[in-house]
Formats: C-alpha cells, structure tokens, sequence
C-alpha cells in the first residue's frame, strides 16, 4: 500500500522547514511544482522547481486570489490511481499526476488579531489552499497530504523509505479535515461576530427582551492544541483544544515555567481566571481546587501580596496543591509567599522580573502567562448523545452594581458592609452551585459550595469559616511566627502569611447566595452563626418567610433579582 512519491505541489504561507523540505524532495528525484512566492523561495535555493502558471497554462491572477484553482491541479490531484479510466482520462487531458500536496492556509486568525480591517481579514480567507488540502485528504488512496511544518520530518523520513504507507495517507487526510474545519470555523465565528456587530445579525442579549440561543456556529469545531498525558484520572486519555479565533484564556497561555500543564490543571487554572477576572478594577486573587474557590481576595490598596495572603487564609488546608490565579502584575513580595505553598499553577496577565525568577526555582511549579478569558461567548458542555450550549454567565453582570438592588430587611448597609457585600456577590459566581459564600474585609472567609441542599451548604460555608482558616492581618509586615499553627501548610515560611489561630470568622461576616432561599431554614444557620448582612436573588414563593427571619435577627438583606447557578 505504499505510495511512491513522483511530483508534489507546494503552496505554503509559512516558508518555516520549506527549503529543507524541498532539498529532500529533490533529493528524492521528486519534481516540484509550486505557486508564487512559494516557488520563488525554493528558486532561490537553487533547487529546480516548475511554477504552477506552467502546469495550468494560465497566469496567476486578481491578486493572486486565484492561483491553483484549475483543473490541470484538481484533476492531477483527484485522479483515482486505482481506476485505469481515471489515469487515461489524465492522460488524454495532458495532466500528470500530484502525489503529494503540500499547503499551509493564508493566516486568517493572525489577521483578526491583529486587529486588521474587515477587508484585510476577507482577504486573508484562503479558498485555493482549502481546496487543494480537501481535494488530497479525499483521495488519500494515492496522495499524501501535509498542512503543517510539524509534519515535515516524518514526510521526508516516508519518501526516503519509498513513499508514504496507506495507514500515514489516512492519518494525514484526516488531520487535514481537523485543519481545514478549524480554519472554516474560525472564519465563520468571526464573520457572525462581525454581522452580529452591524447590527444586521442574530442579535446579542443586549438588544433582545430575553436570553438569545446559540447561532449555529457556536458549536464549531475546535482546533487541537495538544495531547495531554491523561485526563482526569491516568487511565483517560485527553487532549487540549483552541477556540476558533480565541486569544486570552487558558488555552492560549503561554508556559513560562515547570512540567506540562495536565488535564486537572487546565480546568482548575480556568476555574481560577473566572474567579479572578470577575474582579474589574480592582486587584484579584483566587486559589482553586476541584473546579472551587478555597480563597478568593481583593486588596482595596492594590496590593496583590495582600490580596494573596487574605485569599490563602480562607482555607490554607485546601490551598496546599492549588492553583492561583490573578488579574494583576505578580509581584517579588507574592512570589516569596507563594514559594512555601505547594502549587500546582501560578496564573497571571504579567510577572515582575524577580518574581518570575523566584517561581521558576520551584520545577513543579507552573508559570503561566495568560491574557484575559473572554467575558463573553458560549459555553458548550457535553450530555449523552450530544451537547448542550449556553451563553456565558457575563462577568460584571448588570445585578452587580448594588445600586440596582432592594433592601428586603434590616438597615441599609454602611459602605464597608456594602463593599464586602458587592464582593461577595461577586465571588459566588466561581462557586459550584449551591453556593454560599461568607466575606469579610474583601476576601471569603467560608465557602460552602457544590450541596445537593442550600441548608447544607449553609453550614458547610459555616464550619469552614470556623474552623479551616486562619487569620491573616493583610498586613506585609506580618510577624513570621505562626508557622505550625491552624491550616499552615509546609511549615517552616509558610506560616508567615498565617498569624493565629482560627477564628469564629463566621460572626461578623457578610453571606451570599446563589439562588434564592427555598425556606428559612439555611439563612437561620447563618443568622446563628453571626452572619449580620446577607446578598440573595430572592423570588422563592417563600420569600416572607425568609425576610421575616432575616427582620427578626436584624440581619441586613438584599434581594438582587438574579441568580448565579454554576455547575
Ligand atoms: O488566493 S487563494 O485562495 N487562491 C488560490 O488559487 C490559491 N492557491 C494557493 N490562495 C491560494 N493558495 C494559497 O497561497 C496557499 O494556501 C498558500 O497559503 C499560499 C501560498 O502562496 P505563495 O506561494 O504565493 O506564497
């Protein structure tokens, strides 16, 4: 089933490994055939090469759009070997046949990012290339198909061993699918996105009555990124995949430091960005574990070593093997407290030069560099048989600004009571549903999350409070003395952003809740406990209930008239 190779086409953008490529090709006695500046490259090389005009008869033409889009290519390409009328049919054409095919696409992302005009980016939808890349995976029987440089060295190996066997043509052909679907969905998300712009398209929430469904688009293919060592567990195998046109996120990090990323570090490390891009202007930590928040914090000062040590104090227990996420520039001071914690992954928009040298000392430890997640967009989960799609749940929802909320009982908050609310309320939106989150000082001090019951979830975020965490000053020059005590972790530094012992954090605090309180039964754990002023959606057909035990303890409620749920 092997294929020797006679005569291949080249067509590529990125010129990366082409002279190389061509010199083995040559080497080989393989006749090249080429387009434009393609050819000009392998010219240049002093390698022989016959320009596609010559095969085609017909010059290349309005800008280069059309090239190779001729029969004297498609039919040197589509030819069945294994049907002699189809290889007299070439012959009586004059046409010889193509066994290889060599394209890389016009770089039409890298265009969109770039910022470039709508004209610009139209330009950049290769038609040429996708055809010759669809054309050779479909007749992978007799041709082999190469679409990126990685493939290369694997290709010169086959022709030195005589031609590419049947198993590696249909390997390639599909590959080529995956790229030429990819390529076809990125230009088809961002020509909806633009359409959409103009006002002419689906429509976005913003200027409907209610939620809009997903256009056809957002279940597009994604391209692979990567194959990961396993998956969740070690017995799933897993790889990671981009967006089409996506550029921020975890995706797209760049790795600055420590092993490969693993399946449970891209989820948790996206778990992490939401909770820290839910922040805007101001500074943000969260640590994450199992999909969660163990910690998240705000330093009102700017200060993200603050807000790190407050984030980690929630629940120094959990946060050993975590992984923090911020939406600040990682300073010196924050390196040197994570430096004691094990952590899995440190993501950040940007490191300080000394910072980064202080976490890369740490092998085990992943670095990454990460533009911001997309606030908006789709989010595609998976069910038996199918999937279903929604629209994410926007960061900076309309219901965060407190101004828009009622006061269902107790007296208005004062203005620290109300910032710590408006963070909480925040905050809950990372926590696996149901939520209840105590804050204090712009930081969580319990989380209760993921119960099958809101009573349940209630105590959880209550004895956490009580009894995991341990009191941090925010302090930078906080005593280095609490090393051992409740929650420290790693011992020896590690206790110096820990400064005593648990306390009754509960008593105080503020709550929020995701959804509303079905009975009274879970704001009462919380009025116990000294929870004094609580943020919920409201609308259960209890609500009088619940507001007349809030009334009766002379607990501050807000109603914000929208709910968070996140599974
Ligand atoms: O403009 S096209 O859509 N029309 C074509 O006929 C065509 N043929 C090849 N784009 C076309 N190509 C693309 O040109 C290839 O996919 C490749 O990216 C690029 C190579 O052109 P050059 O050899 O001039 O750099």
């Amino acid at each position: 089933d092997v294929v020797p190779v006679r005569r291949a086409l080249v067509s590529v953008y990125d010129k990366t490994g082409l002279v190389e490529l061509a010199t083995a090709l040559a080497a080989a006695g393989v006749e090249i055939v080429s387009t434009g500046s393609t050819a000009a490259t392998i010219a240049a090389a002093g390698i022989a090469v016959t320009g596609v005009e010559r095969v085609t008869g017909f010059p290349e033409c309005l800008e280069g759009r059309v090239k190779t889009l001729h029969p004297a290519v498609h039919a040197g390409i589509l030819a069945d070997r294994r049907k002699p009328d189809h290889l007299a049919q070439l012959d009586s054409l004059g046409v010889a046949p193509l066994d290889l095919v060599v394209v890389n696409l016009y770089p039409f992302a890298a265009t969109v990012a770039s910022g470039a005009p709508f004209d610009a980016c139209v330009e950049q939808i290769d038609i040429g290339g996708p055809s010759m890349v669809r054309a050779a995976a479909k007749n992978h029987p007799g041709v082999a198909i190469l679409t990126s440089p990685d493939q290369y060295a694997e290709a010169v190996q086959a022709i030195a061993d005589g031609g590419f066997s049947l198993a590696q043509r249909r390997r390639l052909a599909a590959a080529a699918y995956a790229h030429t679907a990819a390529y076809d969905a990125a230009v088809a998300t961002w020509f909806a996105q633009q359409t959409e712009a103009d006002g002419a398209g689906a429509g976005t929430a913003a200027d409907a009555e209610g939620p809009v469904a997903p256009p056809a688009y957002a279940g597009a293919a994604y391209e692979r990124l990567a194959a990961l060592r396993y998956g969740e567990n070690p017995h799933q195998g897993a790889a990671v995949y981009i967006a089409p046109g996506a550029r921020g996120g975890v995706a797209n990090a760049r790795q600055l430091s420590g092993r490969a990323m693993s399946y449970n570090n891209y989820t948790d490390t996206d778990a992490a960005l939401r909770a820290a891009y839910d922040h805007d202007g101001e500074v943000c930590v969260a640590i994450i574990k199992h999909a969660n928040p163990c910690g998240v914090a705000i330093s009102p000062s700017g200060d993200i070593a603050q807000a790190h040590r407050l984030a980690h104090a929630c629940d120094p227990v959990s946060a050993f093997g975590g992984v923090i996420a911020t939406n600040a520039t990682v300073t010196a001071a924050m390196a040197h407290q994570i430096k004691p914690i094990f952590t899995e992954v440190v993501a950040a928009p940007a490191f300080e030069d000394e910072a980064l040298e202080i976490l890369r000392a740490k092998k085990n430890l992943r670095v990454l560099a990460v533009e911001p997640p997309e606030r908006e967009g789709w989010e595609i989960k998976q069910i038996s048989g199918g999937a279903v799609i929604q629209e994410r749940d926007a960061y900076q929802a309309g219901d965060d600004d407190p101004a828009a909320w009622t006061l269902a009982a107790g007296h208005p908050a004062d203005e620290a009571t109300l910032a710590d609310l408006r963070f909480a309320w925040r905050a809950i939106r990372s926590v696996k549903s149901n939520a209840i989150l105590l804050a204090s000082g712009g930081a969580t001090v319990g989380v209760g999350m993921g119960q099958v019951n809101r009573v349940d979830s209630c105590r959880l975020a209550v004895e956490r409070a009580n009894t995991l965490g341990a009191r941090s000053t925010g302090d930078a020059a906080a005593p280095a003395s609490a090393s051992g005590e409740t929650g420290a972790v790693g011992g020896g530094d590690a206790g110096r952003i820990l400064t005593g012992p648990a306390p009754e954090r509960a008593r105080g605090a503020v709550a929020a809740s995701d959804a509303f309180f079905p009975f009274a039964d879970g704001l009462r754990v919380l009025i116990d406990a000294g929870v004094r002023a609580v943020v919920q959606p409201g609308g259960s057909i209890r609500d009088e209930e619940v507001i007349a035990a809030a009334k009766a303890a002379g607990v501050t409620m807000y109603l914000t008239g929208q709910r968070h749920f996140f599974h």
